[in-house]
């Protein structure tokens, strides 16, 4: 990892801007911890990205803790939508001072699967880098040109070795950012009816509405999925393993609406700074 932090750095550098690519749904968890400090002389800008899965009024609640007492410059995106993608570019190459004979190099990091491979895409109107609903597609630093001389670097996503605390490692596994083999889904769909059950009832009975009566707790919501998705082993017994990758699945894909897994609120209550 101190091999993964010295790249960074020396890469960082080189560059004028680095575009922070965070999931909108989990801005905190899908950080990675010790950018600020690589990037300590360099302006950063905040992408909450996939805002378009995200529940709408916690990004709104996020982007104003990051705007409070100036702690970093954030923005809210759908990388798919090219104008948004440019408005995040614009503003990020506004704050450089510069000649314009001279290329600005920006930076894209981020940890895995947060969508910095299709921001480039959208940026440069064409697919140049590989993109997928899995983490580590991209292995390698890659530089495009982009228009008005801007050089762009999309790089691999960087996931920290200590998750702490463990409901982080179940958030990041929930949004996509930890490979499928590395987790127990049954655990993973635990957290995640937990979740859905405390705060977003009413979307649960929009989607789910074979959940009615609601669940009391998150294995009998597994349950139910199982039963009505037709997850069962033999003599009809419910194959919770099955119906916890449903139901990450579903969640994932925004199937059950727009879901946002932690809100500026929680983090005010451990009084955490990020
Ligand atoms: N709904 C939605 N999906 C997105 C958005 N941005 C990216 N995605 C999807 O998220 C998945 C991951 O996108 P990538 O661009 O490959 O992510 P990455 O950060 O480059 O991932 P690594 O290279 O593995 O670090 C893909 O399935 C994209 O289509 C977005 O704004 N909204
Ligand atoms: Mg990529």
């Amino acid at each position: 990892m101190l091999e993964t932090k010295k790249l960074l750095s020396k890469a960082i550098a080189k560059v004028d801007v680095v575009m922070e690519i965070l999931d909108a749904r989990l801005p905190v968890s899908s950080a990675n911890p010790v950018l600020d400090k690589l990037c300590k002389n360099k302006f950063k800008l905040k992408i909450l990205n996939k805002k378009d899965l995200a529940d709408p009024k916690v990004t709104r609640e996020w982007l104003d803790y990051f705007k409070t007492g100036g702690k970093c410059p954030a923005v809210a995106i759908c990388g798919l939508k090219k104008n948004e993608a440019l408005q995040a570019l614009n503003y990020c190459v506004d704050q450089i001072e510069r000649n314009r004979a001279r290329k600005v190099k920006v930076m894209v990091v981020g940890i895995p699967n947060t969508g910095k491979s299709t921001i480039l895409n959208t940026l440069a109107g064409k697919k140049i880098a590989k993109t997928g609903n899995v983490p580590a597609i991209t292995r390698h630093n890659q530089r495009t040109s982009l228009k008005n001389n801007i050089d762009i670097y999309d790089t691999p996503g960087i996931l920290w070795p200590v998750i702490k605390p463990k409901e982080r490692a179940y958030t990041l596994a929930a949004s996509g950012a930890i490979s499928d083999t590395a987790i127990d889904y049954n655990d993973i769909a635990f957290f995640a009816a937990s979740l859905l059950i405390e705060r977003y009832p009413e979307l649960l009975q929009q989607s789910y509405p074979f959940l009615e009566p609601a669940p009391e707790d998150a294995m009998e919501m597994i349950e139910k999925i199982g039963s009505a998705r037709g997850c069962l082993k033999k003599g009809g017994i419910i194959n919770i393993q099955k119906a916890s990758e449903t139901l990450i699945r579903e969640l994932r894909s925004g199937k059950i609406g727009n879901i946002s897994f932690e809100t500026a609120t929680d983090l005010d209550s451990t009084n955490e700074i990020i």
